[in-house]
């Protein structure tokens, strides 16, 4: 497992087709000129594409990651992560083992979602590079979202792994990015913080 920069997960934009109004790979042109650090790929949820949609609008979002250095990560597919030759893949408690994932991908990036004590007692975080807190606030964004976390939980992941990768999620935007990172957090991850955005580049320079 190669060594993972926490700093890379300061501004984690997270998206897919069913997240934007317009084209999604001029939103995500927009945001890396803005300065997103990390991207990935979260085709999921009502009005989501599959199959060969998916798989072409994937390709797109990768170029444009590729050509501008910013690591590539898919969201729980697993056979996505070969097609489109990801940098990494995120991953919920129910989806594949991390185990499994370190198995198939020792050297790419690999993300866990961990949204309490229950879940953290089963994650085995010797195969995982970063850990996705949240929900820290309320999000409508995500149908199946927990129940908010808050504050505490990513203050409670910092004192007790004072050097894990940790990056909050869940209804942050420009106004209370700030906080999360003041609670530990190495960054931010947002969806609606930038596809609801007028300015894009505002929206990515306050977060
Ligand atoms: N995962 P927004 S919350 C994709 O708690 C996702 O694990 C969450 O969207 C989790 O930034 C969430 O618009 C939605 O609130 C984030």
């Amino acid at each position: 497992m190669s060594s993972f920069n926490p700093s890379r997960l300061r501004k984690y934009f997270i998206m897919g087709s069913q997240n934007v109004e317009g084209n999604p790979v001029t939103v995500l042109e927009q945001a890396v000129q803005a300065g997103i650090t990390i991207f990935q790929f979260r085709e999921k949820g009502p009005g989501s594409l599959s199959g060969d949609s998916k798989l072409k609008l994937g390709e797109e979002l990768r170029t444009v990651c590729r050509v501008n250095q910013i690591p590539f990560i898919v969201n729980d597919d697993v056979a996505l992560v070969d097609k489109l030759d990801a940098d990494g893949i995120h991953v919920g408690q129910d989806d594949q083992s991390v185990k499994e994932l370190r198995e198939m991908f020792p050297e790419k990036i690999i993300g866990l979602s961990v949204s309490n004590q229950n879940e953290l007692n089963n994650s085995p975080l010797e195969y995982v590079n970063y850990i996705g807190a949240g929900p820290v606030f309320p999000t409508t964004t995500k149908v199946d979202a927990k129940s908010t976390v808050d504050l505490d939980w990513i203050r409670f992941l910092r004192k007790k792994f004072p050097k894990f990768p940790v990056v909050g999620i869940g209804g942050i935007d420009t106004t209370n990015a700030k906080r999360v990172l003041e609670a530990g957090a190495d960054g931010v991850s947002f969806i609606s913080a930038v596809t609801k955005a007028e300015n894009i580049k505002e929206a990515v320079n306050k977060l």
